[in-house]
C-alpha cells in the first residue's frame, strides 16, 4: 500500500499497476488499537471490483492511484488481506488517546531529517526518535539538512553533534537538499543516495526541515509540495497529511510522513527507557543495582560516566525527560 487518503488506499502491484482500494471486512490487529487498519508499506492482497473496459486515457503523473485531492483515478479494488508486518512504526493518534496510528510498516530504515538552524531541531527530539526506533528495532540514520545555510559557528556545532551520534554508531549524513551537496556520490560511506538504494526508508522530521525538498531531489516525480518557511516563526507549515511511498529509480523506496511532533514514546515501561539509550544501557550494566534508574542511586555507573563526560549531558537530559513522560502516563492511567 503506497498511499492512504483516509477513505481510499492506493495499492501498487508488483508489476506496477495502481488500484484505488477500499478495505473489505474487519481487520482487527492483535494487540494494537489503531485508527488505520492498513498502513503505508503494508503488503496486501487485493481483489479488483471491476474489469477495465478501456485503457486509461492519461497515465497518472504521480505514482499513486488517486489524484492529489484524494478522488480515485486508479482501478477500484478491495483489500482482502494484510500480510504479517516485519515491523511498524506507530504514534499516538492524539495526545491522551489510547489509540495509535500506524505511520508505516515494513521499513528497512528510518531517517530523521534534522536541521541545526532554520529551524533548530532540539536534541531531545532526536534522542526520542532514536529511542523509539530502538524500541521498534528499526535501524536509523540521521540526515542533517541545509548545510548551505550554516555559518562557521553552526558548522562547528553540526560537526560536534554528528560526532556525538556517530560515536553511538548512528549513521549521519550532512546534506543540502537545495544544492545537492552530500546526496549523490560513489558509495554509501560518503553520500546519502547510495546508502538508501535498495532500502525502504521512512522519512521523518519536524516540518520545515526540508523533507519534501529532499524527497523531490531523490524522486523528482514525487513533486511533493514545498512549504515556504513562515517568516514570523522560521518554521514550516504542515502540508503533508498522510504518509506516502515513492520508488527510488535505482531500487528501494522512500516513505514520506507528515511532520511528527511527538514521535511515539508509546508503551515504554519506566525500566525500559534506559534500554533504548545505547550508551546508558551499556554503561548501566556496571551499576550496583540491577534496577537502577540512573537518577540518584549509590554506585550508579551512569552518573559516574556523566561526571567523567563519557555520556553527553544532552543525551542524559533526553533520558530524564523520557523517564518523566513515563511517570506522567502512569499517573494518568490511575485516575
Ligand atoms: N537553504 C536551504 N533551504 C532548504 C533546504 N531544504 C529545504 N529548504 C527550504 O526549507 C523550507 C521547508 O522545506 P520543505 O521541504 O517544505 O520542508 P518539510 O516541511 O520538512 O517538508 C522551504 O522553504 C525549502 O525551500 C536546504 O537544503 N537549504
Ligand atoms: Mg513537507
Ligand atoms: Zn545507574
Amino acid at each position: 500500500m503506497v498511499r492512504s487518503t483516509g477513505s481510499w488506499y492506493d495499492v501498487r502491484t508488483d508489476d506496477g499497476q495502481l488500484f484505488a482500494c477500499k478495505v473489505k471486512g474487519n481487520f482487527r490487529l492483535r494487540g494494537i488499537r489503531s485508527t488505520n487498519p492498513v498502513a503505508v508499506g503494508d503488503r496486501v492482497e487485493i481483489t479488483p471490483t471491476a474489469v477495465p473496459d478501456r485503457t486509461p486515457s492519461t497515465t497518472p503523473d504521480r505514482q499513486t492511484a488517486t489524484t492529489p485531492d484524494g478522488s480515485p483515478s486508479g482501478l477500484p479494488a478491495f483489500i482482502t488481506e494484510i500480510h504479517d508486518r516485519r515491523n511498524y512504526i506507530i504514534r499516538r493518534a492524539s495526545n491522551l488517546s489510547k489509540q495509535s496510528h500506524i505511520i508505516a510498516a515494513n521499513v528497512d530504515l528510518a531517517c530523521l531529517i534534522v536541521t541545526i538552524a532554520h529551524p533548530e531541531t532540539a536534541t531531545t527530539f532526536i534522542d526520542r526518535f532514536l529511542a523509539s526506533a530502538e524500541a521498534y528495532r528499526v535501524p536509523v540514520a540521521l540526515i542533517f539538512n541545509k548545510t548551505d545555510l550554516y555559518d562557521a559557528d553552526e558548522r562547528r556545532y553540526l560537526n560536534a553533534v554528528m560526532a556525538l551520534y556517530r560515536h553511538l554508531d548512528y549513521p549521519c549524513f550532512a546534506v543540502s537538499a537545495e544544492t545537492g551537496e552530500g546526496i549523490m556520490g560513489t558509495g554509501p560511506e560518503d553520500a546519502l543516495l547510495p546508502y538508501l538504494l535498495g532500502k525502504t526508508t521512512l522519512f521523518s522530521g519536524n516540518s520545515g526541515v526540508g523533507k519534501s525538498t529532499l524527497l523531490n531531489r531523490l524522486v523528482p516525480e514525487a513533486r511533493a509540495k514545498i512549504a515556504p518557511l513562515s517568516e514570523a516563526h522560521d518554521q514550516g507549515q504542515h502540508t503533508t497529511t498522510f504518509s506516502e511511498m515513492y520508488d527510488l529509480a535505482g531500487g528501494g523506496a522512500i516513505i514520506d510522513t507528515p511532520g511528527i511532533r511527538g514521535f511515539g514514546t508509546f508503551d515504554f515501561g519506566r525500566e525500559e527507557v534506559s534500554h533504548y539509550f545505547r550508551e546508558i544501557f551499556a554503561i548501566g550494566r556496571d551499576c550496583r543495582f540491577s534496577n537502577c534508574t540512573h537518577t540518584h542511586e549509590p554506585g550508579c555507573a551512569v552518573l559516574q560516566a556523566l561526571d567523567n563526560h563519557e555520556i553527553a549531558e544532552s543525551r542524559y537530559r533526553s533520558y530524564l525527560s523520557m523517564l518523566e513522560d513515563e511517570d506522567e502516563s502512569k499517573y494518568r492511567e490511575k485516575f
